[in-house]
This record gives structure tokens, sequence and C-alpha cells, in this order.
């Protein structure tokens, strides 16, 4: 489905929930949040690891959460690289929650991306900028994990260096961050 159709598709949305009572988003009330991540870290094959979560909450004017929102009526608007979000639930809880995974490639700069968020027509006044970095940040940047990035993040281990705390553990570089790096060795963009 395109973009513009979606769009108007769920425009009629927004008049069938008026109608049924079932509420509209509030552009005030309703939010988008990062985390529990405090980051995301991309390969350059856009293949992970995925950033958990962005988490939308959906409200009305009368603070009241939205329940029911099915996933496909939420879009985002991403500033700073490309990304692709899938849903981990299929619709807003009762709290008016919602939450999508991020995955993103080597378009990516540093510190990342800007994410706002729009349910049915309504764009959100909130927007969240996710700090990114890559696996194939050292020497060369040719978005190809090769043996120069593992030299690299070898001489980095044991320290505490944020480049290659590829967790987000708060900038130690331990076994965890070898074995992301590790899963995603010789991985190239396409
Ligand atoms: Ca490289
Ligand atoms: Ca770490």
């Amino acid at each position: 489905m395109s973009r513009t159709l979606a769009g108007v598709l769920a425009g009629l949305l927004v008049l069938a929930a008026g109608v049924a009572n079932a509420g509209i988003p509030d552009p005030d009330l309703s939010t988008c949040d990062l985390g529990p991540d405090l980051g995301m870290t991309t390969c350059p094959a856009g293949d992970g690891p995925a950033f958990e979560y962005i988490t939308v909450t959906a409200k009305r004017a009368d603070t009241t959460p939205i329940e029911g929102i099915p996933y496909n009526s939420f879009f985002f608007t991403v500033t700073g690289g490309d990304v692709t979000f899938a849903n981990v639930d299929a619709e807003t809880d009762a709290n008016g929650e919602i939450r999508f995974t991020v995955v993103g490639d080597e378009s990516i700069a540093t510190p990342g991306v800007t994410i706002g968020a729009q349910i049915y027509t309504v764009v959100l006044n909130d927007s969240d900028d996710l700090d990114c970095k890559t696996f194939d940040l050292f020497v060369d940047v040719n978005n190809w994990l090769n043996l120069q990035d593992f030299i690299e993040f070898s001489g980095d281990y044991g320290l505490v260096v944020g480049r290659s705390d590829y967790n987000w553990s708060g900038g130690a570089i331990g076994l965890q961050d070898f074995i992301l790096f590790s899963a995603h060795y010789g991985h190239a963009a396409p």
C-alpha cells in the first residue's frame, strides 16, 4: 500500500474512530519514547541488532489512553538516516501503548537519527533523538566489517571506550560487545 493511500485510509479511520467514540489521539498528550535500550548499534548490512523499543502512547484530549489501535495505523518520520520499524505488539494496550523495534544501516551517521510519530493522520508534537553507533566505525568506514575493524575493536577490549560499547552498557567493552561484533563480522552494505 502506498504511503499516500495509507494516509487517506488512516484519515477515514480517524473519522470512523470519532463516530464510534473510540477516541482521536491528542497530538500533545500522545507521546513516543525510547528505551529501555540507551541507543542503537547498526551493521552496514542493515540486519540489526534491533533497538528496543520505540513506545508510542495514544491518549485522548481528556488524558485517557486509547486501547486497540492497530500497529499499521502508526507512521514514523525519520531524519538522519534510513531505519526500519517492526511492530512488537499488534495494537495499543490498556495503557494506550504499542512497541516497535528499530533497525538501521550504513546510512546513519553519528550521533544518530531523530524520530517522530504519527497515529492515523495525527502528527504528534513529540520527537526523540536515537543515539547510534556502527560496528564499522573504524579506520576506513568502508561499510564492511573487516579485519581492520576487528583490530581496532580488539584495542578497545577491556577498556571504557564509547565507540566499541555496542550493547550500550555505559562504555565498558566486554564479552557481550564481542559477541555482537562477531555476529556481524564480514557483513557489508548491499
Ligand atoms: Ca570497515
Ligand atoms: Ca559493553
